[in-house]
């Protein structure tokens, strides 16, 4: 009997001493619960001689009731100050302002390529637009590239299987269109391509280009230019030289390199853009174009250039990284 008491009282005293609902439970855990101390009274009765089994049972019981209520009524206790302290916590200022819904924009290189879009369609080019994973044979066989031509090594991609690119250059949409179309044609893409090197600040893995491509009769080096000068005029301004020097690209003969110069940028010293050139008849003659009627130009050059050139950007990873600090700049 004097144990039980002890104990009622031990527990009685922890219980009105707990200061959460957490130290509470492990005072009804060290206790009240099926291996808890006061439960565990029950098993001396054992030991008892038989008239005082009764009585002692019956004290425990009551104890073991009345530390259940004790209980009870501090978990009450403790669960509503809790309560009103997360109240406090959570409570939300009504009054304050809210935050601005986040407006969306174009990407930097999406407002270029409409821009593109806008300027070759307004000069009478069609958008055509050809798969990023092409077929090796319009991405290198159909542009006149020799089988095992050193040149397809500047131009080294990632091979998807034995047939499939990552395409390396926009001008892969040719040998597509030429098996749909016949000439007179004038054609446009905008489009990303891929290859393997080494990332700095002007290359990448993953980049964007422009291919432009036309075909009628008695087209010349003049229309190229022309073509060209006019594109460069509307993206760079109107004070925008072209310089063409002869390069080497199998699909066009004669092929040349060109830069831009205009006084706004690099104090116009002059940038490389991209490749151009006239089709190489070879090409036409294979998809049974009549060389001695038509020939065609085309030029290529690297979209990320031009809001590089634009707004000073040093740096093309930028574009890829999806920083809204970046982004945001361009409105
Ligand atoms: C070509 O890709 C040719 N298809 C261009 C062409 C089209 C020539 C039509 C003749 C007729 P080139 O490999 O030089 O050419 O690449 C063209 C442009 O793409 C480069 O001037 C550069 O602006 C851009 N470019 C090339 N590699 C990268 C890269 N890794 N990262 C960013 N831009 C690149």
């Amino acid at each position: 009997m004097e144990q039980i008491h002890v104990l009622e009282k031990a527990f009685e005293e922890a219980v009105q001493s707990a200061s959460s609902t957490y130290e509470l439970r492990q005072i009804e855990l060290k206790y009240l619960a099926k291996s808890g101390e006061l439960t565990g009274l029950m098993r001396g009765i054992a030991s008892l001689p038989p008239d005082e089994k009764p009585k002692f049972g019956a004290a425990v019981n009551e104890a073991r009731a009345r530390a259940q209520s004790a209980y009870d009524l501090r978990l009450a206790q403790l669960t509503e100050a809790e309560r009103s302290v997360r109240f406090e916590q959570d409570r939300i200022d009504v009054t304050l302002p809210s935050r601005m819904p986040r407006a969306g924009r174009e990407h930097v290189l999406q407002q270029t390529f409409n821009k593109i879009k806008r300027v070759m369609g307004s000069m009478g080019f069609v958008y055509f637009e050809g798969p990023e994973l092409e077929d090796f044979k319009y991405n290198f066989d159909a542009l006149n590239y020799p089988p095992d031509h050193p040149a397809m090594d500047a131009q080294d991609t990632f091979y998807v299987s034995d047939t499939q690119v990552m395409r390396t250059q926009c001008t892969a949409f040719q040998g597509r269109l030429f098996e749909q179309v016949k000439p007179p044609f004038r054609y446009f893409t905008v489009g990303r391509t891929f290859r393997n090197e080494t990332v700095d600040r002007t290359h990448s893995h993953t980049f964007h280009q422009i291919d432009v491509f036309m075909v009628d009769e008695g087209i010349s080096m003049a229309h190229l230019k022309g073509t060209l000068g006019a594109f460069a005029r509307q993206m760079f301004g109107e004070e925008v030289k072209v310089r063409f020097r002869p390069d080497f690209f199998p699909f066009v003969e004669p092929g040349v390199d060109y830069a831009i110069s205009t006084p706004k940028l690099f104090d116009g010293k002059w940038v490389e853009l991209g490749g151009a050139g006239l089709v190489h008849p070879n090409i036409l003659e294979r998809y049974g174009i009549d060389t001695e009627k038509y020939s065609g130009f085309a030029f290529g050059l690297g979209a990320d250039r031009i809001p590089m050139m634009a707004y000073g950007i040093d740096d093309l990873r930028l574009f890829l990284e999806n920083d809204k600090r970046f982004l945001e700049q361009f409105a």
